[in-house]
């Protein structure tokens, strides 16, 4: 077993053989200038803040032979898989589907759509393609977790409030133990970061636990 000692709220003990790495949704719409991240009027330089860390804690994981997941959120070019309960929020003049300054917005195929070139996937590595907020939903990740018989995951990406927490949720509904790297996800909304860290580790760790990549890398390179 491997020991993250300084994590919170206490000790998060793994064994790198059954654990991977989820990176959630680091897409060029949400982090880089022009795309639909700023386009709803957020500063995405938060989330570029957070790009060398999570790169870093990439390659820790693949150096250290743990699966590398990755998730886009996007849908079908049809918008079969896109309710009104979700194409309908957010800026009128702008919505899901559209197009937008790097293609149609949070489409499958679409410039905007595709993880930045720092956080690239290499080949061998599975990229999840879904709709929702929890990687979970309408999506194969609980095959393939099963499939490579990961009992542990550790969570990057963004945005920490929205589809990052979504999926720790349902991972730890799921049965699984789970780590957030707290240096390798970003909100638009400092405040929103904040309070998604404590209440995943309150009460217990009711959701899950957090710690900054140096602990995790000091924890597996010890
Ligand atoms: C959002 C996400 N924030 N990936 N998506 O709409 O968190």
């Amino acid at each position: 077993m491997t020991r993250v000692a300084a994590a919170l709220p206490f000790g998060f003990d793994f064994d790198p053989a059954t654990t991977a790495l989820i990176v959630i949704d680091m897409q060029r719409d949400f982090i880089e200038p022009g795309g639909f991240g700023e386009t709803l009027g957020n500063d995405v330089s938060l989330l570029q803040a957070i790009v060398p860390t999570t790169a870093r804690l990439i390659a820790l994981c693949r150096a250290h032979g743990l699966p590398v997941i990755h998730t886009r959120e996007c849908h079908k070019p049809d918008l079969s898989d896109l309710p009104p309960a979700k194409r309908d929020r957010g800026k009128p003049e702008l919505r899901i589907g559209d197009p937008g300054p790097m293609g149609r917005i949070l489409v499958a195929g679409e410039d905007g759509a595709s993880i930045i070139k720092e956080v690239y996937p290499i080949a061998g590595e599975v990229v999840i393609d879904k709709p929702g907020k929890g990687a979970f939903y309408a999506t194969n990740l609980a095959e393939h977790l099963k499939a490579i018989d990961a009992k542990t995951l550790i969570f990057a990406g963004v945005t920490t409030e929205v589809c990052v927490q979504s999926t720790m949720r349902e991972a730890n509904d799921r049965g699984y133990d789970s780590l957030l790297i707290e240096d390798a996800t970003e909100s638009y909304f400092p405040a929103f970061k904040a309070a998604t860290l404590e209440m995943i580790r309150a009460q217990g760790a009711i959701v899950g636990w957090t710690a900054t990549c140096a602990q995790l890398e000091a924890a597996l390179n010890e």
